[in-house]
Formats: structure tokens, C-alpha cells, sequence
């Protein structure tokens, strides 16, 4: 029997439009649940390629104009799938239609957009959520429930870098289709906001709020040809970034996030070491958590690389999947992401992140900024 369908507008088409239409379309066959995803209409402002795309990945209708698909009464959720600059607009008007919201991370240009896009959903009593996907790759979930048993005992130090290489080239331009991500006015920062946002949603996650942080930035390209004027403009993002900051609990902080890492294209790690375990995650072997347990036997004891890919409710997500010992992808986050989504409107328990566990990401971003711009360090708000 069908179940209760849940309508999506996508608007956007680029890359995260793909990702996430892959999740909607996987969902229903390995996470069945009491709702049924139907791709009812894809948004963007060019008709031939949202024509393409929506032919592509099967949405039943397309439209030009994202106001229009909000007034749609046949749309349940709306996902916003456009640059930065336009996810607070978009939100606001989604949330006073009543539709329920998926958002690309990070959640908006600033703290300042992004409280009123919380504001805004909890208002209106709709869904929202962010879609920081990196949290529900099983191997990251697995650390999560070796950290909630304890098995790490304090925690000493968390480390975290997102590396690329893709914009080294001084004759990319800035701005366009694909390249908002170097426009300030698009993105509103560079690699902070688009990398580094992902591995503090998943630190919070894992590890507690962030007390206080240290940043440096640097721009290495300064001046970049802008797509949409024709002219060579100031670049404003920033194309480096590291900071060194004290969570709650007490342990450390020590992130970087670069597109200048020649020979790096998503080279997301993350190590943790506490007194009775370490940690070790990468993005490029995505299906294994490496782990250190301090209390094995001493004749046996080192490094154990898990392949997190038994179909017991041991590795999240798994049984879900196919047999013990066949890895899963980078696309399966986003499709755990839209379960857990479904599940949370199921269970009445909002999954994480909503937009409210995603601004205080927010908050870290800014004060990224901030201490870099003052070289000082910058005390994080109390949660
Ligand atoms: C940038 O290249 C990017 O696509 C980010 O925007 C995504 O959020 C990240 O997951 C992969 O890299």
C-alpha cells in the first residue's frame, strides 16, 4: 500500500540537487516508512536546464519562478538547493507557506540570517533540518556510539581538516554557476562556511559545544575575473583556514580546511584521542573507522581498521543495506539523512541537525571570521 506522500520541491539543480534527488528517490526501497517521496517539481530560474534536470531524475512538473512553487499547494517540503545568498529568503517564505525545509549547509550567510530563519520555522511549526550528511556515514555514526558508551573516557584532543586542491588556479574565475562558491556575495565565506563547516557540525556532534576558538585566515588569490560582471574584482572568501579552540568538555581544538592542498580533493579526517581510546576517520575510506582501544590485551593491542559493514544494528544503517562486508557510498548519507528526516515527522523527535542545532555552527563560522579579522581569540556564546 502506498504511503502518505511527501512532496518535494526541489529548488536547484547543481550538484547538491543531484545528491540529494539520488537520496529521495533510494529512500522509499531501503528505508521503507509509513511516507512515500515523490519528486513533484524541481525549481530554477533557467527553464531548459531545470527542464533537463527535472526529465533526468524524474520530477513530475518544473518551475521558473521558487515563489510560484511555494504557492504550489501540491508541494509538502521544499528543499533549497541554491547559493548561500539565497537560503534566508527562500526559508522565510517556505516557512510562512507551511512548508517544511531542507536546507544546503551551511545554513545561511551569518548568524544574523540565520536566527531569523530559525525563528521563522519555529514560528511556522514546520520541519527543518540542515543537511550536514557527513554525520550519517555509518562508519562517523559508529564513532558516535563508542563515544556515547563512554569507551573513550575523557577526551583530550578533537582534530579535523577538510582539504582540496581545486581552486589553485588564479585564472579561475569567482561567481556563476558552480563558482558561487568563491563569491562572497554568493557564498559569504570561503572555505570556512563550504569545508570546515562540515567537520564542526560533526565535532558537535561528537564532542560538545566549543568553549572558545583562535583563528587565521588567508586569501592566497586576491583578485579573481568575476563570471557575472566581466570584470577582475577583490576576492572576499577565504581560501584557507585554521583554527585551534577549547570544547566544553575540556579538550582541544585543531581544525584546518584549504582548497590549496595540491593532490587533496576531499580529504576529510577527523582523529579523536581520548584516555582509553582513539579515533580515526577519512572521508577517502569512508567505510572504515580506525580505532585504538587502550584496554586490549596488551600482546594484541594497536590500530584496528573496522569495516563498518555488518548488518547488525551494531553499524548504524547497515541492515538496512545489503550483506555483511559490502561497503556503501558517499551518496547513502544523504539517503540516511532523508530516513531519518522521514523518521523524526514519524516519531514526532525532530531529526538532526534542525536549523537551530546548525546555528550554532553559525556562530562558530562567524567567529572564525571575527578572530582572524581582530587576530584575537573569541569566547563562543554559552549554550
Ligand atoms: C565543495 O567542493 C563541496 O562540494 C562542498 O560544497 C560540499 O559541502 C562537500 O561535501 C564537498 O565539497
Amino acid at each position: 500500500m502506498p504511503g502518505k506522500p511527501l512532496r518535494v520541491g526541489m529548488i536547484g539543480y547543481g550538484f547538491m540537487g543531484r545528491a540529494h534527488s539520488n537520496a529521495y528517490k533510494q529512500v522509499g526501497q531501503f528505508f521503507p516508512s509509513q511516507h512515500e517521496v515523490v519528486l513533484q517539481a524541481a525549481c530554477a530560474r533557467n527553464d531548459s536546464e531545470i527542464k533537463k534536470f527535472a526529465e533526468q531524475w524524474g520530477y513530475a512538473s518544473v518551475e521558473t519562478n521558487w515563489r510560484t512553487l511555494l504557492d504550489r499547494k501540491d508541494i509538502d517540503v521544499v528543499d533549497i538547493c541554491v547559493p548561500n545568498n539565497l537560503h534566508k529568503e527562500i526559508a522565510i517564505a517556505a516557512a510562512a507557506a507551511g512548508k517544511m525545509i531542507l536546507c544546503e549547509k551551511p545554513l545561511a550567510m551569518n548568524v544574523a540570517e540565520g536566527r531569523e530563519m530559525v525563528a521563522a520555522v519555529e514560528a511556522a511549526k514546520v520541519a527543518n533540518m540542515v543537511w550536514y550528511n557527513y554525520r550519517r556515514i555509518p562508519a562517523v555514526s559508529l564513532a558516535k556510539k563508542l563515544i556515547d558508551e563512554g569507551r573513550l573516557g575523557k577526551i583530550f584532543h578533537y582534530r579535523a581538516k577538510f582539504l582540496q586542491d581545486w581552486t589553485i588556479k588564479a585564472d579561475l574565475p569567482q561567481g556563476g554557476q558552480g563558482l558561487w562558491r568563491l563569491d562572497v556575495a554568493a557564498a559569504g565565506s570561503g572555505v570556512s562556511g563550504d569545508l570546515l563547516a562540515h567537520c564542526i557540525d560533526t565535532a558537535l556532534w561528537l564532542n560538545g559545544g566549543l568553549d572558545s576558538l583562535c583563528a587565521m585566515t588567508e586569501t592566497f588569490v586576491k583578485e579573481r575575473m568575476h563570471a557575472l560582471t566581466g570584470k577582475v574584482e577583490k576576492v572576499g572568501i577565504d581560501d584557507a583556514c585554521q583554527f585551534l579552540g577549547k570544547f566544553a568538555n575540556g579538550s582541544l581544538a585543531n581544525f584546518e580546511s584549504t582548497r590549496y592542498a595540491r593532490g587533496h580533493k576531499a580529504l576529510y579526517t577527523f582523529e579523536i584521542n581520548g584516555e582509553d581510546m582513539s579515533l580515526f576517520w577519512d572521508l577517502h575510506d569512508l567505510h572504515r573507522l580506525q580505532v585504538f582501544d587502550y584496554n586490549d590485551d596488551s600482546k594484541i593491542r594497536g590500530w584496528k581498521s573496522i569495516h563498518v559493514t555488518d548488518n547488525s544494528p551494531d553499524h548504524p544503517y547497515m541492515a538496512n543495506w545489503w550483506v555483511p562486508g559490502l561497503a556503501i557510498g558517499y551518496d547513502a548519507s544523504f539517503t540516511h539523512q532523508v530516513a531519518d528526516f522521514i523518521q523524526g515527522l514519524e516519531s514526532g523527535t525532530p531529526a538532526a541537525p534542525t536549523f537551530r542545532d546548525a546555528l550554532q555552527t553559525q556562530q562558530i563560522l562567524d567567529a572564525i571570521l571575527e578572530s582572524s579579522k581582530a587576530k584575537a581569540w573569541v569566547d563562543m556564546p554559552k549554550q
